[in-house]
């Protein structure tokens, strides 16, 4: 039995007899005597063609391929051919497949609600050589997302998640730090009380866990020093943005501080740039593929001796009042403002990767350590893609009386969460950490404008299926 073949393998095996199982992207007839299949298998296709010939395909059976629903799953025997020049420029590949056998694997019962081949067409090309093509709405797509999960750029899409991923466990193992697993059921909110989904458990009720923060923290309280968490976070917030999700991936680290809660920050900014690059270096089919879809310009980072942009909140804050945004409106950055200060960024520094650090403490989480140099400040930190946020990040308090008088600041009862408190009483080193979100380094590496394209079955506030 012939071993199958994938398509991405065939331009090196021109001669070569080959047995495929793929999906019918596109079909056409050409009279009775011809049928051209688009096939492909995740971001390869291929063209196939049957021509009956006296001894190997019969009428019968053209006639029969040609009536083969689009994405129906087939399985081909064929002879692997280089394309003829003349029509190499409209083909995918440098070669075809001329087909002996054809079986069908899998039908398609009912129709499709779009093709998978408008799915994957550039979402602003309304009309191509004079035909109107309807854009396919993303809600529609995300309410058949099996199917539209299949195009092109979205396989590419989601191997592009999983490699930062695999980028993010590869960095911090070879940096001495282990991967833990904390629970997602939790007796009391783990950020602020108003973004938390309850549940019922049993007789009472349990909370799902907004992030891993206080299981992370604990761990180094246990002496783990190093600690990392590839897992959901839950947020009830009802927030109907283009970057919001009601559960998304938490990438999230921890580690034991020696001098300074910078080693933190340089652990997080080595960290971002190992991705960057291992994604350029290893991904550049996949981003080649997304591209065609959404064009962007390509994502910027600085490298080399001058390193990543690191401007205060204070120096954020006077740029943007250089621009002409009043001051008063910069307590807090908002979204607008974020966004805006992305763009000046860009313009000033050529970047599209930059960290605030130095927060007001206000604005920052009960657990964040006060700068020591002025207590209005916080030793934290936000790192931004594309003048959107993407890690929010932290030294944290140690000292149970500090802690407690933060929790108390921000009406949080400490009794509410005694076994996190008591994990300070114990003794616990100075730390500090970070928590990224998968789905917007994605979103904002490829310029997707969306977070639901960066996850595979999004969830938000009006979205629970499928
Ligand atoms: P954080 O890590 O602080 O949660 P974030 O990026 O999720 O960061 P939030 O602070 O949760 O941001 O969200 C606040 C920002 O999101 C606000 O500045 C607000 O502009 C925007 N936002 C939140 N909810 C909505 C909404 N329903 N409609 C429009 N904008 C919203
Ligand atoms: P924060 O709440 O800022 O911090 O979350 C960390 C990162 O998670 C992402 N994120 C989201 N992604 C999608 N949808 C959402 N609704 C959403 N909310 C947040 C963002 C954000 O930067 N415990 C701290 C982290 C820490 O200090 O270690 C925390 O959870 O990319």
């Amino acid at each position: 039995r012939k071993p199958r073949a994938e398509i991405a393998s065939l331009s090196s095996r021109a001669g070569e007899t080959v047995l495929l199982r793929a999906r019918v992207h596109t079909s056409r007839a050409q009279g009775n005597k011809m049928v051209f299949l688009n096939l492909r298998q995740r971001t390869d296709s291929v063209q196939a063609l049957l021509v009956v010939t006296p001894d190997k395909v019969s009428k019968q059976m053209v006639k029969w391929a040609a009536g083969l629903a689009v994405e129906s799953i087939v399985l081909v025997e064929g002879v692997v051919e280089k394309t003829q020049e003349l029509i190499k420029s409209a083909s995918v590949s440098d070669v075809e497949v001329h087909v002996s056998h054809i079986y069908l694997v899998s039908g398609v019962d009912g129709r499709l609600p779009f093709s998978v081949d408008d799915a994957g067409r550039p979402e602003t090309a309304v009309e191509v050589e004079g035909q109107q093509y309807n854009r396919v709405l993303l809600e529609t797509r995300l309410n058949n997302r099996v199917v539209d999960l299949r195009t092109q750029t979205n396989q590419a899409i989601f191997k592009l998640q999983g490699a930062i991923g695999d980028f993010f466990r590869e960095y911090l193992t070879a940096n001495r730090f282990i991967e833990i697993h904390s629970p997602k059921l939790q007796g009391a909110a783990t950020e602020s009380g108003a973004s938390v989904f309850k549940v019922s458990y049993f007789k009472g009720s349990a909370f799902l866990a907004q992030s891993p923060q206080l299981a992370k923290q604990m761990a180094i309280a246990a002496d783990f020093e190093r600690v990392y968490e590839i897992g959901p976070v839950f947020r009830a917030e009802d927030s109907n943005t283009h970057r919001h999700l009601t559960e998304f991936i938490g990438l999230d680290l921890e580690m034991t501080i020696e001098e300074h809660y910078h080693e933190v920050m340089e652990m997080l900014d080595g960290l971002f740039i190992a991705i960057f690059r291992g994604l350029r270096e290893k991904y550049k089919k996949e981003i080649d593929v997304v591209r065609q879809q959404f064009p962007a310009d390509e994502f910027k980072w600085r490298e080399g001796p001058e390193g990543t942009l690191r401007l205060t909140f204070k120096e954020a804050v006077d740029i943007l009042v250089e621009s002409g945004v009043p001051r008063e409106d910069l307590d807090d950055i908002n979204t607008e403002n974020e966004k805006k200060l992305g763009g000046l960024v860009k313009a000033k520094y050529d970047t599209d990767y930059y960290i605030i650090d130095k927060f007001p403490m206000e604005l920052r989480p009960f657990y964040t350590m006060p700068d020591p140099e002025d207590p209005t400040l916080s030793n934290s930190y936000d790192f931004f893609m594309r003048g959107e946020e993407i890690l929010s990040g932290a030294q944290r308090i140690h000292d149970p009386a500090l802690l407690c008088e933060k929790m108390r600041g921000k009406g949080v009862d400490p009794d509410s969460m005694k076994g996190y408190v008591d994990a300070f009483r114990m003794g616990c080193a100075p730390h500090g950490g970070g928590g990224i979100g998968l789905e917007r380094v994605l979103m904002l590496f490829l310029k997707l404008n969306n977070i639901r394209r960066a996850s595979l079955f999004p969830r938000d506030p009006k979205r629970l299926e499928p």
